[in-house]
């Protein structure tokens, strides 16, 4: 045992046997951690006896176990309350050692700056000058192992366990164990989480990811994103907890058409940047090339072409890799070789060219290539549960090592079933990778839409039968990220997944933890809630909330029309407000660009029902005068809302921009029939 760790376990001694007694506080009334490990009902009861004294007006001070913890996303797998906060000063001390990761390292310290920590001292042994120490690296390191004091170090890649202690010196510790490289990172990412106000929540948490793969595909048709948003999105992936972009823009012709031509100079360049950005945020890069457009499988010229374009991204650092084969014809050749090497066209002979393609990619590249992940492929059947001539050649000779990509039924399904997933999982031979489309807006029934509806109707357990789920986004990046932060809650934990708590969490990371913002973040994400499908159905209503108020609205007006009008104003005035409270108050700019025209529709509808509040009021009053102007007013704002169409040049298809739709329209309708009906009357 190190002398450091020595010292440590002896700094430790006095705290352990007994709980302190309520009458005795120690220094700067924090809570010492308990003694030993203890779970559940017993260490609640246990840390609530350990509290200090009662204050001197004889009411219970709030228990440190009962005080609530800040809500943590991804949805830890353990997280208990096992001291009291701990306050952050301007000094600490981060112990690191020869196995702490680098990119957790500097979040850490990155983290502590940002809270105002000026004084950091990073070092390999615990001097506990400062009144907080922070000890990093592998949950196995001697330190770290015993100031965790048993908390569950997770037998899971990418887990981690942390503990937070208060001493009775007034001392601090907080331990970040990972079990790898990607759980210290993980640890780190979940204390910038534990601290509210300068003051470290006294919490234990043990957890990992239940999927393995969790991320995005930037995999959708139209304009793909820029490389200034790509690399917003490795940050932000960083932070939900999501180790996989896969890059796959189908406009991308060195992607697909082009896919045997090496990148030019100035896009590897901005490729290089990505993939470096993304290793910082323990992202894997996976690059994706696509050539199943004209590749002639039987000819060895076009597999070393392959590889070659695999080859000049491992140079730049990737080490993970896709070959997507969906939206193909496989019901012809591209070449006359492959007729003559399979045969005619058809489902068997495309499996077989493609498995043939794909086993020699995986056996002559990806295995002998040092740090890569499992390749990754999307078969040309991506979106249903037949079997078929090709998924059972699939499934009888793809390496078992290939990840294999499926999207649900129906490819933007409107929900994924436990059923489905282990189904899919039996059809091609191993769990299978999910592409979700959601939010992706490159299709018909989406135009004029930003979908932001939190994720939904996907089963817990699906963890299960599937190695993961990657989101395929909509073409406005930053837009995606209210969709996405609970697609990557539900990946990591599918069974802790409340869509709830996950929308509110989104909203407060998009509104930078303001709760204010957050209401309005929540607000306009109600007015874009709708996601369609292929077919006739969304699968996610629109604007759940706006539609029962408006529905209540009117039962209620029947009856006492001025206590329902006096009852909706807070609903109407907060959508007319939503636009500038976002825009003041989200940092996003990234964001604010997206939504742009969404914000300014928001803030026409929003006026427009608020003259026809004043329109029915006026009604109410007999004041036709009045009720006449504020319906003008009303139908002005209206005919200019539905003038905003979506940006051609960033979405396609393109439309008038859908808010709150029918129901703004509905309502702004029947303004008119009853100002009509009472202009005529
Ligand atoms: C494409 C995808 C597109 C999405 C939605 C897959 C595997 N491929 O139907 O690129 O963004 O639908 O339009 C797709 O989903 N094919």
């Amino acid at each position: 045992m190190s002398e450091a760790c020595q010292r440590f376990r002896h700094r430790l001694r006095p705290a352990l046997g007994r709980p302190r007694s309520r009458s005795s506080p120690h220094p700067g009334g924090h809570v010492t951690a308990l003694a030993r490990p203890l779970t559940g009902s017993l260490a609640v009861l246990l840390a609530a006896a350990t509290l200090g004294a009662a204050p001197p007006d004889g009411t219970r001070p709030e228990p440190a176990a009962e005080r609530q913890l800040p809500v943590i996303s991804p949805t830890p797998q353990h997280m208990s309350r096992v001291a009291d906060d701990v306050r952050l000063g301007g000094r600490a001390e981060v112990v690191v050692g020869k196995d702490t990761d680098a990119a957790a390292r500097q979040l850490l310290t990155r983290t502590l700056r940002a809270h105002g920590v000026r004084d950091i001292d990073v070092t390999t042994r615990a001097g506990h000058h400062a009144p907080l120490t922070l000890l990093l690296g592998p949950a196995g390191r001697a330190d770290i192992a015993a100031a965790l004091r048993g908390t569950d170090v997770p037998d899971h890649a990418e887990g981690y366990a942390l503990r937070v202690a208060g001493r009775r010196s007034g001392q601090a510790t907080v331990a970040l164990g990972g079990t790898d490289a990607a759980g210290q990172y993980y640890a780190v990412q979940t204390l910038r989480g534990l601290i509210t106000k300068g003051r470290i929540a006294g919490a234990a948490v043990s957890d990992h990811p239940n999927m393995p793969l969790r991320g995005t595909i930037e995999g959708f048709y139209g304009s793909p994103w820029t490389n200034e948003e790509r690399l917003d999105q490795m940050d932000f992936l960083g932070d939900v907890k999501a180790n996989t972009y896969v890059y796959a823009p189908k406009d991308d012709p060195y992607h697909r058409e082009k896919w045997r031509d090496p990148y030019p100079a100035d896009k590897l360049d901005q490729l290089g940047r990505l993939v470096k950005r993304a290793t910082a945020h323990h992202v894997r890069f996976t690059f994706a090339v696509s050539p199943g457009n004209s590749i002639c499988y039987s000819d060895p010229a076009d597999t070393k072409a392959l590889t070659a374009k695999l080859q000049s991204m491992y140079d730049l650092g990737v080490r993970s890799f896709s070959v997507p084969l969906d939206d193909i014809s496989y019901t012809k050749w591209n070449c006359a070789g492959d007729e003559k090497k399979f045969g005619a066209p058809g489902r068997g002979p495309a499996a077989e060219a493609q498995v043939g393609l794909l086993n020699t990619v995986q056996r002559d590249f990806i295995a002998t290539h040092d740090g890569t992940h499992p390749l990754q492929m999307v078969p040309t059947e991506y979106g249903d549960l037949t079997d078929t001539a090709y998924k059972q050649k699939l499934r009888s000779t793809l390496d078992k090592g290939i990840e294999v990509m499926w999207t649900g039924t129906e490819v933007v399904p409107s929900g994924i079933t436990n059923d489905q997933a282990s189904k899919a999982a039996e059809l091609f031979g191993r769990k299978v990778f999910v592409w979700d489309n959601y939010p992706v807006n490159d299709y018909g029934q989406t135009a004029g839409r930003l979908l932001l509806a939190p994720y939904d109707k996907r089963e817990a357990g699906l963890s299960d039968h599937l190695s993961g789920i990657v989101s395929n986004p909509m073409n406005q990046e930053a837009a995606s990220k209210l969709a996405v932060f609970t697609i990557a809650d539900f990946a990591w934990n599918d069974r802790g997944y409340d869509v709830r708590r996950s929308a509110r969490q989104s909203a407060l990371h998009l509104a930078g933890g303001d709760p204010r913002v957050a209401d309005a973040v929540q607000t306009f994400v109600d007015l874009n809630h709708l996601a369609p499908t292929f077919g006739p159905t969304p699968w996610q209503p629109q604007s759940p909330v706006l539609s029962a108020r408006l529905a209540a609205f009117w039962k209620a007006y029947d009856t006492d029309p001025k206590a329902a009008l006096k009852q909706l104003r807070p609903t109407v005035d907060g959508i007319a407000e939503a636009p500038a409270v976002l825009r003041a108050g989200v940092p996003d700019k990234l964001f604010l660009h997206d939504a742009d025209r969404w914000l300014d529709a928001t803030a026409l509808w929003g006026s427009a029902m608020r003259h026809g509040l004043a329109t029915l009021t006026a009604v109410q009053n007999d004041d036709s005068a009045r009720a006449a102007k504020e319906r003008a007013a009303m139908d002005a704002d209206a005919i200019a809302a539905g003038k905003i169409t979506s940006d051609p040049a960033e979405t396609r298809p393109h439309g008038p921009v859908k808010i709150g739709d029918p129901f703004i329209g509905d309502f702004l309708a029947k303004v008119r029939e009853i100002q009509d009906a009472a202009t005529e009357g």
